[in-house]
């Protein structure tokens, strides 16, 4: 195995660049890793268990939810009430935050926002979905319940966040604040392995992705946008190309690597689009920013949007620094 850095290793090698390192965080990490793979092997079989299809339920949002959604969300519930580290969850499949009242649990310093399985639409069909998760210290008292305020901070004040992609290989891509690495599943080992350190994103690109369907929704500045990534400019190398996979995830991870832009705006019949807050923008916000990419709502930075409520909606727009500052200045 020389030559090969396992997540695990590398979590434990880098706590020390950690401002709180006691280790805690590192278990909290693996607590998700653990959960991670669990809900990797159950899409991995998805046509073939019954676990495909939708359930009856509809979350907060009125989405009904699809059976891997409720099965994703139960792991990662499960992996962090019994882990010790995380005082509570707040979850897209959850009404309300969940503090957990065992004594151990109480002691945890943190709380976890995530959303379990984001791309639901792609369950069904084979396509890329994937799991978000963002950490935060509690600011409440140690040893009592997590309270509201632990739920709502701000993107600023994430200690770490992460994705995980179950694509033609499943990937987590994580920071902690230090730079963003990815580590890729080896299924023969059931490793994730360091496969892109020190991930950058490119500060331009020519990919644009946006819900196109929805244009005439979007406001002029979005349309505008979109007609100059259409043009014919060979210095600018446009026209672009438009990638639209659906999943937050997929479409941000292709554009982390490739360079681009994603957007999805606020719009005449979501005037605070679509993407919520605390469990998908602004753990994706910490990575690009971290990655060196820009994400911004259209008027400010999405980490300093001071959340209001659980399942806040965020207009999201961020990539390639030079592609957000083109869309940016047509905002202006
Ligand atoms: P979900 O959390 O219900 O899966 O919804 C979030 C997803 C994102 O992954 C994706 O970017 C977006 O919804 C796509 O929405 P639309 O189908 O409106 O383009
Ligand atoms: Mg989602």
């Amino acid at each position: 195995m020389s030559g090969v850095k396992m997540l695990s290793e590398f979590i434990t090698e880098t706590q020390d660049d950690f401002p709180f390192a006691t280790g805690e965080l590192t278990r909290l990490l693996n607590d998700i890793v653990i959960a991670s793979k669990i809900v990797n092997r159950e899409v991995n079989k998805a046509g073939l268990a019954d676990i495909l299809g939708a359930t009856t339920q509809e979350n907060i949002q009125g989405e009904t939810q699809q059976k891997l959604d409720v099965f994703a969300d139960e792991q990662f519930i499960a992996a962090l009430k019994n882990g010790g580290e995380a005082c509570g969850i707040a979850s897209e499949e959850v009404d309300e935050y969940l503090s957990f009242d065992s004594p151990r649990s109480q002691n945890g310093k943190y709380i976890v926002a995530f959303d379990p399985l984001d791309g639901s639409s792609n369950i069904d069909v084979n396509v890329s979905i994937g799991t978000i998760f963002s950490i935060y210290r509690r600011v409440s008292e140690v040893g009592t319940l997590a309270t509201e305020a632990d739920y709502l901070q701000k993107g600023d004040h994430q200690v770490a966040a992460g994705y995980v992609i179950y694509g033609s290989s499943t990937m987590l891509v994580y920071t902690t604040g230090n730079g963003v690495n990815g580590f890729t599943l080896d299924p023969t080992i059931g490793e994730f392995c360091l496969s892109h350190p020190n991930l950058t994103i490119p500060k331009t690109g020519k990919i644009y992705s946006i819900n196109e369907g929805n244009l005439a929704y979007c406001s002029a500045a979005v349309n505008n946008y979109i007609n100059y990534c259409k043009e014919i400019d060979a210095s600018t190398n446009r026209p672009y190309s438009a990638r639209y996979i659906g999943s937050m995830v997929a479409d941000l991870h292709r554009n982390m690597i490739k360079g681009g832009i994603f957007i999805y705006p606020e719009t005449t019949n979501a005037p605070k689009g679509k993407l919520r807050l605390q469990y998908e923008c602004n753990p994706m916000a910490f990575l690009m920013e971290q990655a060196g990419g820009i994400a911004s709502t259209g008027r400010k930075r999405i980490m300093e949007v001071e959340p209001t409520e659980l399942h806040q909606r965020v207009p999201t727009i961020m990539g390639s620094k030079e592609m957000v500052e083109k869309l940016l200045s047509f905002y202006k």
